[in-house]
């Protein structure tokens, strides 16, 4: 005897509450260190990229990165000639942008690449 037993429709509402985890990372940095991180595999997840802005970047303040001031910065470095459209080695706010929007268009969706020198 065999009873085919139907199930009805049951409908289990998994409420998920997503709780965003904060964290708080405060990396002291070190005044002049040269920082070369060798490119192992690391444990922990990526940490948080650090945000820098123009103007910490810019550190004498003239409103254009030369190319020392962009230094630390590997992929600013990488662009700073392609960027810096009237080669006088001072890279604006609006030559970056412009290579910056000449890029995104050239490179479409390719994702992160992360090519050597
Ligand atoms: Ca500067
Ligand atoms: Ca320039």
């Amino acid at each position: 005897m065999n009873h085919a037993s139907k199930l009805s429709g049951l409908i289990a509402l998994a409420a998920a509450v997503a709780m965003p985890m904060a964290f708080a990372q405060t990396a002291p940095t070190t005044d002049d260190g040269m920082q070369s991180e060798p490119p192992t595999a690391a444990p922990a997840p990526t940490a948080e990229p650090q945000q820098v802005t123009w103007a910490d970047l810019d550190t004498d303040k003239d409103g254009a990165l030369s190319k020392e001031e962009v230094a630390t910065v590997p992929a600013l470095a990488q662009v700073f000639d392609d960027a810096d459209a009237d080669a006088d080695g001072k890279l604006t706010a609006d030559e970056y942008k412009a290579h910056a929007q000449t890029t995104n268009a050239d490179a479409d969706a390719a994702g992160s690449d992360d090519g050597g020198q």
